[in-house]
């Protein structure tokens, strides 16, 4: 199976998909489509992800799969093990609404394009801008911290004591936080499981700086 990941060092999205498959041990290659440069822009991106955002997942050449969490189930459909979701509906519902809060409601406020929205259009300077993006990236975590720390659900990981896609989510959202000076303190259930996700090798393989395409030395 040939597997092509279009995505980029720092792109949040990417990493989701990365650790992915890398929890499941699936070898994939990596097309780097620069961000900053407005790659995603381009005719010939263009042709795999009409929408212009990453990351887009070709498998063995058929049609690209696109939006992160979509993708996400994928993988978990056709690499069942190890499971990245619980064996219960319940718990399931559990999973998904937990890494929603991240997918669908934290970090579609920070990408690219409504950044430079609020630039270009919304004639925001740089630190209202910054304003902008710590405080939807606490308000996140500040609902996933609500979840974890009130349910008895919530273990070692986000759900019980093996990883899901929440914690794959989760630790998407912990590098934005990184990435926007956002102080995780108030947050210490989903700053504790990010470090024990941390701690496993898949999850750390996949993470922004260790990417071949990351800076030496990174200006966010
Ligand atoms: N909801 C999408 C988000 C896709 C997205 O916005 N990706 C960002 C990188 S993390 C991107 O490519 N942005 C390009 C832009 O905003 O111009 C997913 O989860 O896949």
């Amino acid at each position: 199976m040939a597997i092509k990941l279009y995505g980029f060092w720092r792109s949040l999205a990417t990493y989701r998909v990365r650790a992915a498959l890398a929890l499941k041990g699936v070898r994939f290659e990596e097309v780097s489509i620069n961000l900053l440069q407005g790659k995603q822009h381009t005719d010939e991106y263009k042709a795999v992800n009409p929408q212009s955002v990453l990351p887009a997942l070709v498998v063995d050449g058929g049609a690209p799969l696109f939006e992160s969490m979509a993708i996400l189930e994928y993988i978990e459909e056709r690499h069942p093990k190890p499971a990245l979701l619980p064996k219960d509906a319940p718990g399931r519902a559990r999973v998904r609404g937990l890494a929603q809060i991240v997918v669908a409601d934290g970090h579609p406020l920070v990408v690219p394009r409504i950044r430079n929205y609020l630039e270009k259009e919304m004639r925001q300077d740089e630190p209202a801008r910054n304003r902008w993006l710590a405080h939807w990236t606490a308000e996140a975590l500040r609902a996933f911290e609500a979840h974890l720390a009130k349910e008895r659900e919530t273990g070692r990981y986000c759900h019980g004591d093996s990883p899901t896609i929440a914690d794959i989510c989760l630790a998407s959202q912990m590098f934005g936080a990184k990435f926007f000076n956002v102080d995780t303190a108030p947050f210490p259930t989903a700053a504790r499981i990010f470090a024990e996700c941390m701690k496993v090798e898949a999850f750390d393989r996949a993470q922004p700086l260790k990417q071949p395409d990351a800076p030496a030395n990174p200006a966010h």
